[in-house]
Formats: structure tokens, sequence, C-alpha cells
């Protein structure tokens, strides 16, 4: 199974490998260049983002060297701040960058109306507007040819009895109908999901089952977005995910780890044989049934301490890595154990995939395309960083901030 230490991999994993690679792609968040913190303060960084043009300019850079990940996704609000207005800048920051947007984030968490929610807000009035800046929002991708509508409601209580649920419920469907009345044939809503936070006693959208039930009263271009932070400790992901997948309500995946909460770790950083677990689920469906689901991978971390872009090219790069070692499990053998309910043979290909070395083949499949083997030290070879601290640093100093 998997190659012994120090030899050569055989050129039929090889190949699996490389084919992997090939379809593998991973959109950056705009946010995660710039400077965020905690609920406590945040710790600027002389070199973060604080223009949406920085934000393209990073994220072309890790494109640049990882040549897996050509979208950024958008956050209206703060990469948008004349909403359709600023259509024009972001799509010819795309051009100048060579990342076009990706997902585009309506905001439903930061302005004061959005205090007892937004769809399940109790004032009609809140709600209307929180629709019209979703339908803004839909405009917005489709004249920067954005497919996905990514919607993530911080909705909720903190109190019992505060709030009607089966109401909040009934207004949550009523406004995702009318928001997918609204978009392109080509284009899909994402309905995530978290189970506490900001709210602390309901949240509105609390979990997989919930997202599911809405999109699917939404209509047929709604679809669950999974972000992998927002499960309960002991959350069998893999196992919703095969089930999303077998509903073909699958769209997409927030990537970020965690040991604690909604911690927004970099991925794989806590728990990486969990995100193998994940792409092993979605590659076994695909030899299962001939077709590859339509999931779009992307990253939602914001890294207050380690270095943003560095942190970014390590995301990516543990993400391919864990990407190809899940496409070296031997799918025939892996359904043949199962079938016989050979327990430790049926496992033994997940561990054997899981431990391969997979890093010497993906470093000839970079070769291969012109990317730098290493792209994180091609990195801190390129005099980028130097360059971007040299002309932030000084208005970042001065942004000093705290939540206190
Ligand atoms: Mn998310």
């Amino acid at each position: 199974m998997s190659a012994s230490i120090g030899a050569r991999m055989p050129s039929n994993l090889t190949d699996k490998i490389h084919a992997a690679l090939e379809t593998f792609r991973i959109e950056l968040p705009s946010w995660g260049f710039a400077n965020t913190g905690t609920r406590f303060g945040k710790f600027l960084q002389p070199a973060a983002a604080t223009t949406v043009e920085e934000k393209f300019s990073d994220a072309g850079q890790v494109h640049a060297l990882t040549g897996i990940c050509p979208t950024v996704a958008l956050h209206v609000l703060w990469d948008l701040p004349e909403g359709i207005g600023s259509c024009s800048e972001v799509d010819k920051l795309g051009t100048r960058y060579g990342v076009r947007p990706g997902a585009i984030n309506p905001n439903y968490f930061q302005d004061q109306i959005y205090k007892y929610g937004s769809f399940g807000n109790p004032d009609e009035s809140v709600r209307q507007q929180a629709f019209r800046h979703t339908e803004e929002s839909i405009e917005i991708a489709k004249r920067l040819h954005c497919r996905d509508i990514s919607l993530w409601f911080a909705d909720g209580s903190n109190y019992p009895g505060t709030a009607n649920m089966r109401r909040r419920k009934a207004w949550f469907t009523e406004l995702l109908e009318a928001s997918h009345a609204r978009l392109a044939p080509d284009q899909r809503l994402l309905v995530e999901y978290k189970p506490f936070e900001p709210a602390f006693y309901h949240t509105d959208i609390a979990d997989w089952g919930m997202a599911l039930l809405l999109a699917k009263a939404a209509g047929p271009q709604a679809k669950v977005l999974v972000d992998t932070g927002h499960h309960y400790q002991a959350q069998n992901i893999e196992q919703l995910v095969a089930w999303l997948l077998s509903e073909n309500m699958l769209g997409g995946f927030h990537f970020n780890d965690r040991r604690y909460a909604d911690d927004d770790l970099t991925m794989g950083s806590i728990d990486p044989y969990q995100v193998f677990r994940i792409f092993h689920e979605i590659l076994f469906f695909e030899w299962e049934n001939g077709s590859r689901a339509d999931v779009a991978y992307m990253i939602d971390q914001s890294h207050n301490l380690k270095g943003k872009i560095e942190a970014m090219i390590q995301t990516v790069t543990v993400a391919q890595e864990l990407f190809a070692k899940a496409a070296l499990v031997d799918h025939e053998q892996l359904a043949s154990a199962q079938a016989k309910a050979e327990l430790v043979r049926a496992e033994s290909y997940l561990q054997d995939a899981f431990s391969t070395d997979v890093r010497p083949s993906i470093r000839e499949w970079r070769a291969s395309k012109g990317l730098p083997e290493d792209p994180m030290q091609a990195f801190r070879s390129s005099g980028y960083l130097e360059k971007i601290t040299r002309e932030r640093s000084a208005k970042n100093m001065a942004g000093i901030t705290s939540y206190a």
C-alpha cells in the first residue's frame, strides 16, 4: 500500500496523485489577509491588507506560488463598500492581480438593525432590509460572474422564551425562497449553519439538518455549506458529508480547524485525519457514482497571530496534501472489504493512504506546471513581505483598536 520510507513511490500512485491535483482548487477568503482579532482585541500586523486592492494583491501572491487558488471570496460590506457601485473596480482588480472574485458573502450581522436578527427578525422592515441586501448581493455576483452566494446568518437568541422559533423558521423559509427566485440559472445559494455564537441560547440555522430543510424549501439551486468549525465537538462531520452527498445537497465547504469552538485555526492543524476522511467520502462517492459532486472548497480562516500570507500558503499546501492522500485510497479493495465485513482490512486502506508521504509527488507536479516546488520558501525569498511591510506598516499601526 503505502510507499516505504525512502523508496520511490510506485508510478501508479504518482499518477493517481497527479490526476487528483489537476482537479483540486480551493478558494481564498479576502478577510484572511486583513487585520482580525478575538472578542478581546486585535493585534495588528504591519503587513495586513486594509484595502480590497491589497487583499487581491496578497491573494494573487498565494495563487501565483501554489497555482490552485484562482478565486477569492468577497464580503460585500468589507470589499464592496459601494455595493453594485464597487463592481467595476473589483473586476479590474481581479484582472490585475490574477485572481477572480469567488463566492459573494452578504453581511447580516454587523449593522445595528440586526441586533435581533435579519431574516428571523420580528420587525418586518428589518427582514425586508436584509432581503434587499441579499438581492443586491445576488446582483453583485451576477455582475462579477460569481456562481455562489454564501449565506451565514448570526440570527438567534440568548434567553429561553424570547424568540418564536417556529415563526422565525417560517420567515427564513419565505425569504430564502424569495432570494432563490432572484438567482440566474447558473447561480447557487449556499446555506451555512452554526450551533452557537453569537447567540448562546438558540441559533436559527443551528445544524446541517436545519440547513438542509431550508435549502430544499428555497429551491433546487440552494445547497448546504459545511463550515468544519461549526459543529459540536464529537460530531461526525464526514458522515453528514456522506448524507449530503447522497441527497445531492452538498454545495461547499468553509475549511478551518478548531480545538474548542469556532476557533478558525489553520486547516488540518489539530486533526488532519478528519479533513482526510471528508475528502475520502467525496472521492469514494465519485468512484461509486462515476461523477464528481459539484463542491466548492473554500477557506474560512482569519489568522490573528500567524503571518497572514504564510498562513494561507500553509493552509493551501496542507489542503492539497490531504486531498492527494485521500485520492490514494483503493476504492475497489475498500468496497470489497466493506462488503465482506473485513474490518481491519477495510480500515487499513484509509490508514495506508493517510500515512503515505505525498509531498515528493506534489513537488513533481508543481515543477511540471512551472510552479515553485516549495511555495513557502519561494514566498520567503520573493521579497514581497518586506515590500508590503514597508508600504503598509504606518497605516496599520495607526489603527490600534480594542473591542473592550
Ligand atoms: Mn464560515
